[in-house]
């Protein structure tokens, strides 16, 4: 924005109504933030991230506030080889919508872009996880939280390393120091990509 000062017709915004604006962002009442991860290996892959992205941040009650860089993962947990390498990111969201309905949703996303469940950790156009919750812990089997093997995952840590240096994983402590034990092997940062922060 331009100073106006030079205007004197031109009153500055008082600082308060700045910080009102911003809070009605989230127009609903006690917003909580939430991580969510993105994977992708079949199709086009950065256009199903950031289709996904925009569909995120389409959700009433939903605001995406942060998304990460795009790495270029190694398919965990199948026979080397056997897939092609995953995109994945993390993002940052906040929202009114209790654990269920942001599970819903993510299916629901999940779902206008044709992903097909078949096997287990099978190739997907598109996986949307809900990492944590606020400070949640649970272990209702429809969502267990934090995701259950969140910590495991390099391709979950880093992005959300990005998004979050101090992120701590409920119960398991520190993202950095749980991706620094990890390791980074076969998770790069496609540095020539971007995903767009929804306006
Ligand atoms: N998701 C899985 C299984 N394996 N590997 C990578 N690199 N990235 C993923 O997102 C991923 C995976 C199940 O959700
Ligand atoms: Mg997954
Ligand atoms: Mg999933």
């Amino acid at each position: 924005m331009k100073p106006q000062h030079s205007d004197p017709t031109v009153q500055p915004v008082p600082a308060a109504v700045t910080a009102a604006v911003d809070a009605a962002d989230i127009t609903l009442s006690n917003p909580k933030w939430a991580v969510l991860a993105l994977g992708a290996n079949l199709g086009n892959r950065l256009e199903t991230l950031q289709g996904a992205v925009d569909a995120l941040e389409d959700t009433p009650g939903l605001r995406v506030k942060a998304v990460s860089r795009v790495y270029e993962t190694e398919p965990w947990g199948v026979e080397p080889g056997s897939q092609p390498s995953y995109f994945n990111a993390v993002i940052l969201v906040k929202t009114t919508l209790p654990p269920s309905s942001l599970l819903e949703r993510a299916h629901a996303v999940e779902e206008a872009f044709h992903r097909v469940r078949e096997e287990r950790w099978g190739a997907r156009t598109i996986d949307v996880d809900i990492v944590t919750y606020a400070d949640v812990v649970s272990d209702d089997p429809e969502l267990t939280l934090p995701h259950p093997r969140a910590h495991q995952r390099a391709f979950v840590l880093a992005p959300w390393q990005d998004v979050d240096p101090e992120a701590q994983l409920p119960g398991l402590g520190a993202v950095a120091e749980l991706l620094a034990a990890l390791g980074q092997d076969g998770v790069t940062p496609r540095t020539d990509l971007e995903l767009r922060l929804p306006e």
